[in-house]
């Protein structure tokens, strides 16, 4: 946006700036033609509470879905069954960590800080993605939560990279062009699971049995439920509706079920031609909403182990605040003194 619509610089620049825009009104105009004209907001340009309230919520759920996504793929770790699988296993689990990263740095820059974050799901005040609260059950969960969960937050993340917000947008090129990895790699799993013994054929089939109606769910409630998404789409903070998004999302699947050898379990899944879309079978959305009232299979376990990491990882914290301070205090004393500045002024 332009210099003089920036608001930290009109109370930066004093009178003269001030001048250039005068109250709220004219503020709001000034945004919501940034938003039409599909131009960024930066975190330094005027933006209504609400706006910011949004992102907050939005980006932080996000932020929290993949630190607390880490858990269910981490389970199988140490059960690989190969040491090539361990390895790709481990960096995607690293992979999640640092979109959490760019998340809460994105948060940061709307003027909340990581920790209030963390503090708020902890304490249940925010919230993380419902699949992340259904159980990894055999080594096939693992291929598909990378075909189906990742396949899902594609879908609907790469729309993100043109949000209107900036480094949210910024973040989301760098996540997508990873989770299409992770997509390939938990394909490609249950590919060579659905090829292999009647036995792995079956698991593979029983993880999509239970992935896939969870995976729907991930694109949150119908658009006639959904509380936020006109205004979000109004802001372009979001640019699809959820169930246009769903809709993408079956359409893309269907073929890659076919050529996996895998039936997705919905009877009522066909082409509809008139669409031009695959019509399917309606969704169950008290198992949606009793999830999000921390109802689901491994809520408690999911917030328990969160909370214990990070007790756990007080020290590391600690320890890296101190090394920080003792650094900040050491450049200090060796940063040279201004030309002209009085010795004593500078000791
Ligand atoms: N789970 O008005 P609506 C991933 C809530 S994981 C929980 O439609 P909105 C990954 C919603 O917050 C995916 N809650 O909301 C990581 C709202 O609650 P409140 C993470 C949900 O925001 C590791 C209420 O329902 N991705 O990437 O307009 C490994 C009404 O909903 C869910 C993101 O977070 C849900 N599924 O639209 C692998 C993407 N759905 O606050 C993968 C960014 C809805 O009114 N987020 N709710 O109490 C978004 O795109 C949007 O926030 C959503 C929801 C489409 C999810």
């Amino acid at each position: 946006m332009a210099t003089a619509h920036k608001a930290p610089d009109v109370a930066r620049d004093g009178a003269a700036a001030a001048a250039v825009v005068t109250d709220i009104t004219e503020l709001e105009a000034v945004f919501d033609a940034a938003v039409a004209a599909d131009e960024r907001i930066e975190p330094r340009d005027w933006m209504p509470d609400a706006y910011r309230a949004t992102l907050v919520r939005q980006i932080a759920q996000h932020a929290h879905s993949e630190i607390i996504g880490m858990q269910p793929e981490a389970n199988w770790i140490t059960r690989a069954p190969s040491l090539r699988r361990k390895a790709i296993l481990m960096a995607k689990v690293q992979d999640e960590a640092g979109h959490g990263l760019y998340l809460y740095s994105a948060a940061e820059t709307l003027g909340v800080s990581r920790d209030e974050l963390l503090d708020k799901l902890h304490s249940g005040r925010q919230k993380y993605s419902s699949i992340f609260n259904y159980p990894t059950l055999t080594w096939a969960d693992v291929g598909a939560i990378g075909w189906l969960v990742d396949g899902a937050a594609i879908t609907n993340q790469v729309p993100l990279c043109r949000c209107s917000y900036g480094p949210y947008a910024r973040a989301m090129v760098r996540v997508c062009k990873e989770e299409s990895f992770h997509q390939r790699q938990g394909y490609e799993l249950l590919l060579a699971l659905s090829r292999g013994t009647p036995e792995q054929h079956a698991m593979a089939q029983d993880a999509v049995d239970r992935w896939w109606w969870p995976s729907l769910m991930m694109f949150g409630p119908p658009d006639a439920e959904s509380s936020h998404s006109e205004q979000s789409m109004t802001w372009k903070i979001k640019r699809h509706s959820n169930d246009e998004l769903r809709q993408r999302f079956v359409d893309i699947c269907v073929p890659q079920a076919e050529s996996l050898g895998l039936t997705l379990p919905d009877p009522d899944l066909r082409w509809n031609e008139e669409r031009g879309e695959h019509d399917f079978g309606p969704i169950d959305w008290s198992e949606f909403w009793s999830v999000l009232k921390g109802n689901g299979p491994c809520n408690e376990q999911r917030l328990t182990q969160r909370k214990q990491a990070h007790d756990e990882g007080a020290w590391v914290r600690d320890a890296a605040a101190a090394y920080a301070a003792k650094h900040s205090d050491h450049d200090k004393d060796r940063r040279p003194a201004a030309p002209g500045t009085p010795a004593e002024a500078t000791a």
